[in-house]
């Protein structure tokens, strides 16, 4: 039986938890953390993940089931390694499993793969989508039907050295007075597997309209970003990295800019926290991650859920571990 604050299953370890409800039930798509002898760096060298598997719970309450192998790097012709923080989505009959791997140059790209059912097997397209780059894409289609992926993650995840709209390895790092690196944004073909427009930047400020800087690492964007609509409002929910919190800001629109709000989740156990959103019977609950039941070991987390609430003006109430 799932318990909240408990790890949803423990013969994997898993992190990353991309929470869904498809066909009544809830799917968890997560990252499938390995053991490895590698190194453990700031590059993310750890994180060496091979695989996906499903996870589905017919409701909070009931066991959880791992599907099994749904994506193996093995099986996707444009990867070389590190299957990161993956996010799925349905349209017309087709369920979609959206994950960033590096390419053979050793650049993170976002590929996409498909299934006829949300559990998998899901099958990947030959390239991955033109115009990705980074890591952690979130996909979020809105009430009129435009669906928007969300992605980008600093250090490992090399967001920073894209600021030319090019790859630079040496991309020089902004100062700490500068404005954040932001997320980013682009709206999604019809058929889910391409850009429809280029990528965007999303501009995060605080309540007087100014920019969050890139040495305020309380509230600055560094990866995991995560789209909800509550009460008709955008909730761009993220990681600051850093300071291991799960943040919020809020919009009227999709693309911001957003405005700042405040903290969900203080710290877990483990350097990385990841997180995802998501109502399922009238209940609102938040799927995360902490390397507990690896006794801290932080390529070794397990997926872990807690309800979610909001006050009356539609702040979210932080979880309490
Ligand atoms: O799991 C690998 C990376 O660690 C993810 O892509 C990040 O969000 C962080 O959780």
């Amino acid at each position: 039986m799932a318990e909240q604050h408990k790890p949803l299953v423990t013969h994997l370890y898993t992190a990353d938890p991309s929470a869904h409800v498809f066909e009544g039930k809830l799917y968890i798509y997560p990252s499938h953390d390995i053991d490895h002898d590698g190194p453990t760096n700031d590059n993310g060298d750890q994180y060496a993940m091979e695989d996906y598997h499903v996870l589905s719970m017919d409701s909070p309450d009931s066991p959880c089931v791992d599907h099994g192998l749904a994506l193996h790097l093995k099986d996707v012709p444009w990867a070389s390694q590190q299957m990161w923080a993956p996010d799925a989505t349905y349209r017309k009959g087709t369920y979609y499993l959206f994950f960033p791997a590096r390419d053979k140059e050793g650049i993170f790209r976002i590929g996409v793969a498909t299934s006829e059912s949300p559990a998998g097997p899901f099958a990947a397209q030959e390239q991955y989508i033109e115009g990705s780059f980074s890591i952690d894409p979130a996909v979020f289609i809105d009430e009129d039907e435009r669906a928007y992926m969300y992605f980008g993650g600093l250090w490992g995840g090399q967001l920073e050295k894209w600021q030319t709209g090019e790859f630079r390895p040496d991309a020089p790092e902004k100062g700490p007075e500068e404005p954040a690196y932001g997320a980013r944004v682009a709206e999604l073909s019809e058929d889910l597997l391409s850009f429809r427009s280029a990528p965007q930047e999303i501009v995060i400020t605080d309540e007087a309209g100014t920019p969050i800087l890139a040495g305020d690492e309380d509230r600055r964007y560094f990866e995991g970003p995560w789209m909800h609509k509550y009460n008709g409002k955008y909730y761009l929910s993220y990681s600051t990295g850093t300071t291991h919190k799960i943040v919020y800001a809020t919009s009227d629109k999709p693309c911001g800019p957003f405005v700042f709000q405040g903290t969900i989740l203080n710290p877990v156990l483990g350097w990385t926290t990841h997180h995802s959103i998501v109502e399922f019977g009238g209940k609102w609950y938040l799927f995360y991650h902490d390397a507990s039941l690896s006794g801290g070991v932080d390529h070794k987390r397990s997926v872990k859920f807690a309800e979610l609430s909001y006050d009356e003006d539609g702040r979210i109430i932080p979880v309490v571990i």
